[in-house]
């Protein structure tokens, strides 16, 4: 399929032989697998790749993907006995639509399947919508599907961004936030920086912040911008030394070469979606040269 202004959607095997939507603008390229509904790429022609994604990561049923965007749904972090992050970004979801805009846009819009751990929670449609042109704007649709029982839910977009090196960024946009620090036992504090360094394991769950975050990238020469809409919770995370060490799927200085930026609402900031409603959790991420 393609357009006029050269907007192109191709269905394709990817790694692993796992179906792959591969969408080709007149700025940028991205990739999405079916399985997880995972943007594991998305470049524009004249810059480095815009999202990171590890060299070690699996592609196999079952297993997340380790980079891009990971679709955390309907919970963040670990639950008893169950996977951690959710179903969403370890199951395949179904291709429903690609569409090509006039201007050159190009779009694929994906749904969860009712696999059987759906079915154990509320009943409820979930789709999402990726939109590639000069940015990459993604939107994770939660439409409550009960009569009567509310629907609560953690969503969370879990972008990993790929820098130049850990110690040539800085992070702007969650100055006065109050976070909690997961290395540090949650404990909370408020973000007293304009603009964040990172030297070490960092994994920060910012709360009742609306705000859009810049990673500063002088390496790359480069400003990455992270806007959100319907989304209370920032979370930044890298790994660093230790837990890179310990990731079987992600290699041990690849800690150096990424930072997440992940937009949602989790924790206190969780959904409560009323019988009916749709939770529409979007996500733009855009670059400028600096
Ligand atoms: O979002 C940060 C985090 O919750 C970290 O605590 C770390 O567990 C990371 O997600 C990666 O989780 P994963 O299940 O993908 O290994």
């Amino acid at each position: 399929m393609s357009t006029s202004a050269g907007g192109k959607v191709e269905l394709l095997n990817g790694i692993s032989g796992l179906p792959l939507i591969k969408l080709r603008t007149q700025w940028s390229e991205a990739e999405v697998y079916l399985h997880g509904a995972h943007v594991t790429g998305f470049q524009k022609h004249d810059e480095e790749p815009l999202l990171f994604l590890s060299k070690e990561s699996r592609f196999a049923e079952g297993q997340a993907i380790r980079g891009g965007v990971p679709v955390i749904f309907p919970w963040f972090g670990p639950k008893e006995g169950k996977a951690q992050h959710g179903f969403a970004r370890v199951t395949t979801w179904e291709l429903k639509e690609t569409a090509t805009a006039p201007e050159g846009a190009v779009s694929a819009r994906l749904e969860l399947p009712k696999c059987p751990e759906m079915t154990s929670f509320q009943p409820c449609k979930v789709q999402f919508i990726v939109t590639v042109g000069a940015a990459l704007a993604m939107e994770l649709a939660v439409t409550n599907e009960s009569p009567r029982e509310m629907f609560a839910f953690e969503n969370c977009l879990h972008s990993y961004f790929e820098i130049s090196d850990i110690s040539a960024i800085s992070i702007k946009g969650l100055k006065g936030a109050e976070y909690q620090d997961k290395t540090d036992g949650f404990v909370r504090r408020t973000e007293e920086r304009d603009k964040i360094k990172i030297s070490s394991e960092v994994d920060r769950v910012y709360l009742n912040t609306t705000q859009a975050v810049e990673i500063l990238d002088p390496g790359f020469g480069r400003k990455i911008v992270v806007e959100k809409e319907a989304s209370l919770s920032t979370v930044v995370w890298n790994p660093w030394t230790e837990k890179a060490r310990q990731m079987a799927d992600f290699g041990d200085e690849e800690y150096k070469r990424m930072v997440c930026v992940e937009s949602g609402n989790v924790g206190e900031n969780q959904i409560q979606l009323p019988p009916g409603e749709t939770s529409r959790l979007r996500v733009t991420i855009s670059s400028t040269r600096v």
